[in-house]
């Protein structure tokens, strides 16, 4: 009798089945559960075994799971960074182990490169500049000083860093484009209501909010209507990621200016991935493709919008 054929069509050899050992930020924000989840989702797809960590915002939460990922000699280690500085002495241990690893969303200010394959996510500092273009272009006649105050990201972060340095690049080329205050939210929705509490208590005269993603300008929002201020229109609000409650907001006039960020990265990482176990050339630098919004570009993206 003969026998039913193998599921994988049997003609190949036999794929490798790999391991993937993953070390998330934490859960932050909307960005990063969607992040979270499309990488799950493509693992399964892919039917790679995904080793999956969250280290809860903390650096020495994701070292140990980088240490745990080299003890269980996964085939490919892959995370989010937290924050910029401090990862070659794990990086080298990852390397000494021959186990490569795929920096996605989140950069490390290492100077060997070698101690990665590649970085798959956004261009933050290009984020930071079309947040910064979009503003001088709404004050390009402005005749008085324009305060703007700024909700930075995780301290040490990519995102925050370049967000910031993309921004300021941009605006001063207007004299009258002034960051009055800028502090950290850590990215979060709690923290962002916080500081902004205090930046309305600081300051009497606030124009603009720039904030590093939408769930700070979300809690932030909640902070200007307790003020008896109207969000949108009393002072204008800029954010970045467009996830479905930032854009909720932007379609109703709360939030002006979305720059995107697109958290889906899970499907091109587990391309990177498989090709990395194949001992395929790899890019050293893979950028995603994002745009942004407007409150009415938001309006009609929204229906449709899967995150
Ligand atoms: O913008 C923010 C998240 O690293 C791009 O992290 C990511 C950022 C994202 O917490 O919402």
């Amino acid at each position: 009798a003969t026998k039913a054929p193998a599921a994988n069509g049997g003609t190949k050899t036999e794929a490798k089945e790999i391991t993937l050992g993953f070390s998330q930020v934490g859960a932050e924000s909307g960005w990063r559960s969607a992040n979270t989840k499309s990488i799950q989702d493509s693992a399964k797809e892919a039917g790679y075994t995904l080793k999956f960590s969250d280290a809860q915002q903390k650096q020495e939460n994701q070292i140990k799971a980088l240490r745990s990922f080299i003890q269980q000699k996964v085939d490919v280690i892959s995370f989010s960074p937290v924050v910029e500085s401090g990862w070659d002495t794990v990086l080298k241990e990852a390397k000494a182990a021959g186990i490569p690893v795929v920096l996605t969303d989140r950069a490390v200010d290492s100077k060997d490169t070698s101690l990665y394959v590649t970085f798959l996510g956004s261009d933050f500092v290009e984020e930071g500049r079309k947040a910064g273009e979009w503003l001088s272009e709404q004050y390009k006649d402005a005749s008085e000083d324009v305060n703007i105050v700024e909700l930075q990201g995780t301290t040490g972060s990519a995102p925050a860093n370049d967000r910031m340095s993309g921004f300021a690049e941009v605006i001063k080329g207007n004299p009258h484009l002034k960051v009055i205050a800028s502090q950290t939210g850590d990215f979060t929705r709690a923290k962002g209501k916080e500081v902004m509490q205090a930046f309305l208590k600081a300051n009497k005269d606030i124009d603009v909010l720039y904030a590093h993603n939408d769930d700070m300008a979300l809690g932030a929002i909640q902070a200007i209507e307790a003020a008896g201020l109207k969000p949108g229109e009393d002072i204008k609000i800029i954010s970045v990621d467009a996830v479905k409650d930032g854009m909720q907001a932007a379609s109703e006039g709360k939030i002006n200016f979305i720059v995107e960020c697109n958290p889906l990265l899970g499907p091109q990482l587990m391309q990177v991935v498989q090709d990395v176990v194949d001992g395929k050339p790899v890019e050293a630098r893979i950028v995603t493709e994002e745009s942004t919004f407007t409150s009415e570009q938001a309006k009609e993206a929204l229906p449709s919008r899967q995150y």
